[in-house]
């Protein structure tokens, strides 16, 4: 009979080390198996010159025993390897972990059997231990990377690899020395080696960006910060972004002269943490802001190397600031000054081979006595899938993660019921300080197998639709940063073959674990329960918007805002326009002129925003939103901008006249004037005659669909397109968006009622001037974009449109836009993630203007 416990634990980490320290509390059997003979993970086995910690210890500790607080003393603001080693064994002898710890054991293969609820876990000798529950605390960064050079096994001298450096250290002294990698494990160990080796060569194939660690006694200003209220302070690094108790920006880099955004990147330089220059909000957003804390950090170095191609050559350009991991230093740009130090830069110089005495590269022949392989790890999949893993089914997961890990919040995977990962690849994980990660995720763990036991139940495992949700989310987070742009081991980049899936969650530590605890409190929402008594399952995603789209709904929650339908139509206006500016101003155009021209009822404010290219362009008509009853021609500036942007085309936004003063069919009469108007003067206005598209947004969109229909009817202007964004197309209140959607995505059902209140009489409504969706007729129309968004009461409305339009022979292109709301796609600068699709409009406003 194999043992049988109730978790069986991988790994004896700082990960492993809290669980046992859990499970055990809870009551329950547990044991951890270990590959190496003691425990510490990571600081096991990365014994390199110059290994620390990059995030200040003090913060990289456990918070669940409040005594070691007092009974370690950090001799430094960043730890080295031995002395994290030390508190790990500590914590583990204090607690009395090593009992239930078994060291030199490798896990290399572990099958589910779903007769007995238990995996069975092989090991390298041939045992087998079961265990109701699988724990993976292997670590994001503990599978290194294969060599990948050509000739390794050749060298007839020693190699070291950084993540497996012997115990008894290596003395370099009077070596000729090769250094492969200039990662943080590179840039922490060059600098030592370099004090050691007669001669030092460094190759380099990307050069990262590195801050100075400023090393040292602790900063007493963080001793007090701890020392005052410690539980408050855990709770604030709990409730972080990073899981470091860091002040909130609230500025973008952009936002503030260039004076102030240098003074603020000095600050962050000095103050020697990963976090440098988290001291604006858009740091991983905006490339332009990344830009110029790039250029700061380019300028550090040459500051610092004297020889300037050496300089030049250790400057990063291939990737955005933080888009792969910011490394920490002491002295690794100045190591470059001396005189036996030397770079290779791989992309202008590659290895060729490896031979008996050195490395060859197209350039020449380096001869070392050592060669040190900094090459870093197949990052946060590489550990799991090292364990044969076969789920319910039989599947393997190395199968199920062929395009990259399929997990439901980076803690569990659909068929592998009770297999549960800490850390996991969509989790924040190696984007946060890991102590914390770590602890939250042991904690939500621990607390779901107790859960299950407490209701007896035997498995849990997510469901694919779960699963689905949350991969999609997690892509949608990397998407509206600059992640993907960078080659890094977060996109799997670094491994050849490895799918580029970004792989952490990069939405912060606080978000995450709302997410975790909205999971719980629904019920184990996406999750499924079973046992010999039962089974339960709420099935669901849990979030469903684009991340910013959430950010944009949660941030005007807290404003506690009056409801529109609670106001008047003044008071309604008066928001709007203090709202509208606070927006981010939208990019910059060639010219924008304001004007007027002749309502139906007199004269009417246009707004003309002109592109930089050289005319003449084509011309579009764009009607803002607000409900018939809201806004005038600048009301949709930064969309405007944008449109003319993206199209190349002149976008003037027209004035119409607003209900209840001026009630229906005003603003449509108006319209029309409009694009008479503008048909007629579109020369004069530096636009091609003949050109002339429609474009609106909401009710602005409605109107657009009018105009096209009212100029079909009079036989002319001629209009060549329709770009209807989140257009109201018909006044019925039964589809199922507006019963999905009520509530709670800010343009609510009770909002579009009081807009249609005062706009238009119940017998106006079916007016195809009202409701355009009600023409008979819908033949002969100009070819048309519609754009709809998920969580919009005008959803279906819109959907409609574009079918009704399709069946009556009208070219028209839908597009649907997953987790948007309302008023979210055309937020320029706000909701990033509405940009593919406003690319998608601009070109719609090109095709039609070429279509003619
Ligand atoms: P990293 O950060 O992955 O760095 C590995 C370095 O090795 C990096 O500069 C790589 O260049 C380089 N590398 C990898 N393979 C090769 C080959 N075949 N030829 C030349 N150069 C190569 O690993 P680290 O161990 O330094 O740090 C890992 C994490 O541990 C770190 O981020 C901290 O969180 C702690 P590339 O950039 O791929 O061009």
């Amino acid at each position: 009979m194999p043992d049988d416990f109730d978790v069986v634990v991988v790994g004896a980490g700082m990960a492993g080390i809290y669980a046992l320290v859990k499970l055990r509390e809870l009551g329950f059997s547990a044991v951890a198996l270990e590959t190496a003979d003691d425990v510490g993970g990571t600081w096991y086995w990365n014994r390199y010159p110059g290994a620390r910690c990059d995030i200040v210890t003090t913060d990289y500790t456990y918070s669940f025993d409040p005594e070691l607080e007092d009974e370690w003393t950090w001799s430094e603001k960043y730890a080295t390897q031995p002395e994290i080693l030390r508190y790990l064994q500590h914590v583990a002898d204090k607690h009395d972990l090593r009992r239930d710890i078994r060291f030199s054991t490798t896990v290399e293969h572990a099958a589910w059997d779903d007769d007995t609820a238990r995996w069975v876990i092989r090991t390298q000798d041939g045992s087998t231990v079961t265990g109701q529950h699988c724990v993976m605390a292997t670590g994001c960064l503990s599978a290194p990377k294969a060599p990948e050079v050509e000739g390794f096994e050749r060298f007839t001298g020693p190699v070291y690899f950084t993540s497996r450096w012997p115990h008894e250290g290596v003395d370099f002294t009077g070596m000729r020395v090769g250094v492969i990698g200039t990662g943080s494990s590179g840039i922490q160990s060059i600098p030592i080696i370099a004090e050691q080796a007669a001669a030092l060569t460094v190759f380099q194939r990307t050069p990262n960006f590195s801050v100075p660690a400023g090393n040292g006694p602790t900063p007493p200003e963080m001793l007090a910060a701890l020392a005052a209220d410690r539980e408050q302070y855990r709770e604030a690094a709990k409730w972080s972004s990073f899981g470091v108790p860091l002040p909130v920006p609230t500025e973008g880099a952009m936002q503030v002269s260039e004076e102030e955004r240098i003074r603020r990147f000095q600050q962050g330089w000095d103050g020697g943490t990963l976090f440098a220059f988290t001291g604006f909000n858009d740091m991983l957003l905006n490339p332009v802001s990344n830009a110029c804390a790039s250029e700061f950090v380019r300028e550090k170095i040459r500051a610092t190397v004297h020889d300037r191609a050496v300089a030049e050559a250790l400057c990063p350009y291939d990737f955005p600031l933080s888009t792969k991991r910011m490394c920490l230093d002491t002295g690794y740009y100045e190591t470059f000054n001396k005189p036996h130090v030397t770079l290779v830069d791989l992309r202008t110089d590659p290895i060729t081979t490896i031979t008996e005495t050195g490395i060859d590269t197209s350039a020449g022949s380096h001869e070392f006595d050592a060669i040190v392989f900094a090459t870093g790890f197949d990052a946060m999949t590489g550990a799991i899938l090292k364990v044969d893993f076969a789920g319910r089914d039989g599947r393997t997961l190395e199968e199920c993660w062929r395009d990259g890990p399929q997990t439901y919040l980076g803690l569990m995977t659909a068929g592998f019921p009770n297999l549960f990962l800490v850390t996991g690849p969509q989790s924040p994980s190696a984007l946060s300080n890991m102590a914390v990660s770590i602890e939250q995720h042991v904690e939500w763990i621990c607390a779901t197998i107790d859960h299950l036991r407490a209701a007896r139940f035997e498995r849990i495992e997510p469901t694919e639709t779960a699963q689905a949700g949350w991969v999609q989310h997690n892509t949608d987070w990397g998407d509206i940063t600059l992640f993907p742009r960078a080659q890094s081991w977060y996109m799997g980049a670094n491994i050849p073959g490895k799918p580029r899936v970004f792989l952490p969650f990069v939405g912060g530590v606080d978000t995450y674990r709302t997410i975790c605890d909205d999971v719980v409190a629904q019920e184990y929402l996406g999750f499924s329960l079973s046992g010999a008594d039962g089974s339960q399952c709420n099935d669901g995603v849990i979030r469903r918007l684009q991340p910013d789209v959430q950010l944009v709904i949660e941030t005007l929650a807290e404003l506690d805002l009056p409801l529109l339908e609670s106001m008047s139509p003044s008071e309604a206006r008066g928001l709007m326009a203090a709202i509208n500016a606070q927006r981010p101003p939208g990019p910059d155009v060639g010219e924008i002129v304001d004007g007027v021209f002749p309502g139906v009822a007199g004269d009417l404010a246009y707004r003309l925003y002109r592109p930089a290219s050289p005319g003449p362009h084509p011309v579009v008509a764009y009607f803002h939103g607000g409900g018939w009853v809201l806004g005038d021609a600048q009301y949709d500036d930064p969309f405007c901008r944008d449109l003319c942007v993206q199209s190349g085309s002149l976008i003037v936004s027209f004035d119409y006249r607003h209900a209840p003063e001026h009630p229906f069919p005003a603003a449509p009469d108006d319209g029309f004037a409009a694009v008479q108007w503008l048909a007629e003067h579109a020369e004069s206005l530096g636009g091609i005659p003949g050109r002339l598209s429609v474009a609106g947004w909401s009710a602005g969109a409605n109107i657009a669909a009018v105009v096209c229909q009212m100029a079909r009817n009079a036989g002319g202007p001629a209009i060549s397109g329709q770009l209807l964004v989140s257009p109201v197309t018909d006044a019925d209140f039964s589809r199922a968006s507006y019963t999905d959607n009520a509530d709670g995505y800010i343009l609510t059902k009770a909002a579009m009622e009081w807009f249609w209140d005062h706009y238009a009489d119940a017998a106006d409504r079916s007016d195809p001037r009202a409701s355009p969706l009600r023409a008979g007729d819908l033949s002969g129309l100009p070819a048309a974009v519609v754009v709809t968004c998920e969580f919009d009461p005008l959803r279906d409305e819109g959907a409609a449109y574009a079918d009704a339009l399709a069946a009556a022979g009208v070219e028209v292109t839908h597009l649907p836009q997953r987790g948007q709301i309302h008023t979210s796609i055309q937020a320029v600068d706000v909701v990033i993630s509405g940009a593919p699709a406003r690319v998608e409009m601009g070109r719609a406003l090109r095709r039609f203007a070429g279509a003619r």
